[in-house]
């Protein structure tokens, strides 16, 4: 396919930045990907107001750090503004099935950053550029076409291919029990899935096992046997193992904090807050040599001691919250350090697979084998008040189907897309059965990842058949609707 030519539209330019006169009307739609897995990212009209948090209540969540999760603490945007989006590393529009793509061939010298405003008519693409001594420049291609040409020859042009997997399906321990898992409640699951998974699928421990953020080794009460032994259990029922981590995070209180305050991330002098959970966490400074040796410590421990097949790697988007102020590569940009921080992570994973979450999607490309797209599932339909008014990587069931459905383009050609959990329980979950279908339809049709967090020792009949049928539909993708765009969307 031939390079859409935007020349004709360009109004200025610079070695960074160049700004497109591009006019968009009503029966038109525009996508913006959002900074990270868990972001927002959806086709919209181009004249709505884009859903922002409110200036007062991004002030009062500071000491949570509630928009360090997101883009919120470094992009300027102004509330209830109709007409004005950003998103990341690839934009398009659409007018019926024809798209037009821009899409950044290379973030390795930093994130390419789209702002559209609709009243003006105006698209800035700008290189969120190290200083000086980097290369500055964008790297961009356009493409017009079909939705599947136009993602095939962004690839093609950028050079990036998928590292080689298999979709997988399966359990995750998270969504039903939280932290609250144990060897016991894990044995329980695994004897649940026994009866239901199919032999190759992947059973994951999710949050909760280890002894704290920070600290990756077994919780000696909650697992005295170790995690070999949880391994060892997973293998025998003939499903892959998996396990959860943050290996860029360190909670408050861990063992690892006290020991080694001079390993957090500093910024302005101060250790950088990454978030609120576990009770609040700090940034690991990569460029610390013995960071990366702990690190590397650690994945070797995962893959080799303790025989797991992949690893849930969450919370990556700690690693890179600024430019780099200190060390050998003093002055990269935001966008090139998270690069760099996911070449380690492949390093020291070696083969074994990664499921990348809590991520900037573009430095995932080709690095992971699968790659959360989306927020969490959440046990309401919509998230709570409170979450979703703190923040807007807030875990969402409804903005789950719509990344999942928004960022389709990615599965097969970045990595597999991994579009969170489903549901088929009846206890425990706010969502109604058409809902859980829903969902679970077309997380099966537009993701290649298909776990439930269901104990599905606890399936009965009809819940097992239900099961059986979606799996199907995952495997044949053969849910064709798009009926549940409506009611989400216009
Ligand atoms: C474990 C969980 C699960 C889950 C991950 C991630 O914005 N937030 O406050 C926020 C917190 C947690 C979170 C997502 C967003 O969940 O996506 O699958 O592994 O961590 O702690």
């Amino acid at each position: 396919m031939k390079e859409f030519d935007l020349t004709p539209l360009i109004k200025r330019r610079s070695v960074s930045e160049i700004v497109l006169d591009l006019p968009c009307d009503e029966t038109e739609r525009v996508f913006f990907n959002g900074y990270q897995t868990w972001s927002p990212s959806h086709e919209e009209k181009p004249s709505i107001a884009v859903r922002t948090i409110h200036p007062l209540v991004k002030a009062m969540g500071r000491p949570w750090g509630t928009s360090r999760y997101g883009d919120g603490f470094f992009i300027r945007t102004e509330h209830d503004r109709p007409g004005m989006f950003h998103g990341f590393s690839y934009f398009y529009k659409r007018y019926e099935e024809e798209y037009l793509l821009i899409a950044s061939t290379d973030e390795t010298n930093g994130y390419t950053i789209f702002r559209y405003d609709f009243f003006k008519s105006e698209l800035s693409i700008k290189k969120d550029a190290g200083m000086p001594k980097y290369d500055q420049a964008l790297h961009i291609v356009a493409f017009r076409g079909g939705y599947d040409e136009v993602f095939d020859a962004w690839f093609e042009a950028a050079g990036i291919k998928r590292r080689p997997a298999e979709p997988l399906a399966g359990y995750g321990s998270w969504y039903n029990r939280f932290t609250k898992i144990t060897d016991e409640t894990i044995t329980a699951d695994l004897e649940g899935c026994a009866k239901v998974l199919e032999p190759g699928d992947l059973f994951q421990i999710d949050d909760g096992w280890q002894v704290a953020v920070g600290d990756w080794t077994a919780h000696p009460v909650k697992f005295p046997r170790g995690m070999r032994a949880s391994v060892d259990d997973i293998h025998e029922k003939g499903f892959k193992a998996g396990l959860w981590l943050a290996p860029f995070g360190a909670q408050a209180d861990s063992q690892l904090v006290r020991d080694h305050p001079d390993w957090l991330l500093k910024h302005d002098g101060k250790p950088w807050y990454a978030g609120s959970n576990w009770g609040g966490f700090y940034s690991l400074d990569m460029d610390i040599p013995e960071v990366r040796d702990h690190l590397r410590g650690v994945f070797d421990a995962i893959f080799n001691d303790w025989g797991f097949d992949l690893v849930k790697l969450d919370f990556l988007y700690a690693a890179a919250p600024w430019m780099t102020k200190s060390g050998p590569f003093f002055g990269e940009s935001r966008g090139a350090r998270m690069c760099r921080a996911m070449d380690y992570l492949r390093e020291w994973c070696g083969n074994g697979m990664i499921l990348g979450c809590g991520v900037p999607l573009m430095p995932a490309f080709g690095k992971v084998e699968y790659c959360r797209i989306g927020p969490d599932a959440s046990l309401e339909w919509d998230g709570t008040f409170i979450q979703r008014n703190a923040s807007l990587e807030y875990p969402s069931t409804k903005n789950a189907i719509l990344d999942t459905f928004y960022r389709r383009g990615l599965d097969g050609r970045a990595f597999l897309n991994d579009p969170d959990v489903f549901f088929l329980r009846k206890d425990n979950i706010k969502l109604t059965e058409e809902q859980k279908d829903m969902h679970a339809r077309v997380l099966a049709q537009y993701g290649s990842f298909f776990l439930t967090s269901d104990n599905m020792g606890d399936y009965d009949e009809e819940q097992t058949a239900h099961y059986k049928e979606l799996r199907k539909v995952w495997t044949d993708k053969s849910f064709t609707s798009k009926k549940f765009l409506k009611g989400l969307k216009d």
